[in-house]
């Protein structure tokens, strides 16, 4: 019998991709000697840390902890600027052909038309990630859940911004949500979706100290990691519904192949790594394509599009 060996490469906003694992915007993706890491490793697209028009130093530390199953963070935005990763773009598409996706997130609407106007103007940039859902910054709501507010962002992006544009949303945890986030997206061309950002303001306690693990805005932080799996999952496959001809990203607690599996079957095109990739490193890549791969030839699959959103129903 012939044994075609599986393989791992994907589509993405109608690009062609080696792999479908990739890093989650913020981890390992500020600077730009982590960034040409995540562009020489084993991933199939780099998205950048959300920026804002100019440099930001962030949240005082400790802003970032890793807890029993996953991570709480409250970065407060740090990054070095647009012109910083967009410069960065420049150079990259020079040597290599790997994708990297601008994050952009900025404080208000009219810095978030700001951004997308300059981001307009690059000849090197493919792809943008609009982060509707950075949960850090005091005094900020997260737009993703103010569906009036997501719309109008959304209708002035596309009439200033003529790149391809996805978009970072929250955990929805409501049927009703669901719907009606669906019925903004519907109504933009939206280049795909990302699901999810970290669960916003938990709150993690240090047992020695009684005192919270993390210092900004009195300990509250977004939780990452394998405590939001299920809700990923659950993002994913409704919106794989809902949106039937949106890629969709999924991001949450994928710590190993059979993660990444599961995010696939119900029906991520594509998987970003966050936690896993800030506690292990950039290997967790070659490893977690290795256990999927693994997976694939024990259940006699040679490509990911052959099980994408065929999750069973009992
Ligand atoms: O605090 C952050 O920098 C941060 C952002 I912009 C985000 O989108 N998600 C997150 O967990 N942290």
């Amino acid at each position: 019998m012939l044994n075609i060996l599986p393989n791992l490469t994907t589509t993405l906003a109608g690009k062609a991709l080696q792999s479908c694992l990739m890093n989650a915007s913020g981890v390992f993706c500020t600077e730009k000697d982590e960034l040409l890491q995540l562009v020489n490793a084993s991933s199939g697209a780099v998205v950048t840390k959300s920026c804002t028009l100019e440099y930001r130093a962030g949240n005082p530390s400790p802003r970032y902890a890793d807890i029993p199953f996953g991570s709480i963070n409250s970065m407060g935005l740090p990054n070095n600027g647009i012109q910083y990763y967009l410069n960065f773009i420049d150079e990259v598409e020079k040597q290599s052909d790997k994708l990297v996706i601008l994050s952009i997130a900025g404080l208000s609407h009219q810095e978030n038309i700001e951004l997308l106007k300059i981001a307009n103007q690059s000849n090197a940039l493919q792809l943008i990630e609009l982060n509707l859902s950075c949960p850090n910054i005091a005094g900020k709501p997260q737009t993703g859940y103010d569906f009036v507010a997501s719309r109008d962002l959304l209708q002035k992006a596309f009439e200033v911004c003529q790149k391809p544009i996805g978009v970072k949303l929250p955990p929805y945890f409501d049927m009703v949500h669901f719907d009606e986030m669906a019925s903004v997206l519907n109504d933009f061309p939206i280049a795909y979706i990302c699901c999810v950002n970290s669960i916003g303001n938990g709150l993690v306690i240090d047992k020695n100290t009684d005192a919270t693990i993390i210092k900004p805005k009195n300990g509250f932080g977004g939780v990452g990691g394998l405590y939001i799996k299920p809700t990923a999952l659950a993002n994913v496959n409704k919106f794989y519904e809902l949106l039937p001809h949106v890629d969709i990203v999924g991001c949450g607690g994928v710590q190993n192949g059979q993660d990444a599996y599961e995010h696939i079957l119900c029906g991520a095109s594509m998987i970003q790594i966050g936690t896993t990739l800030w506690q292990q490193g950039i290997s967790c890549f070659a490893r977690i394509e290795n256990e999927l791969l693994q997976i694939l030839q024990q259940k006699g699959y040679t490509s990911i599009k052959e099980f994408k959103g065929k999750l069973g129903r009992i």
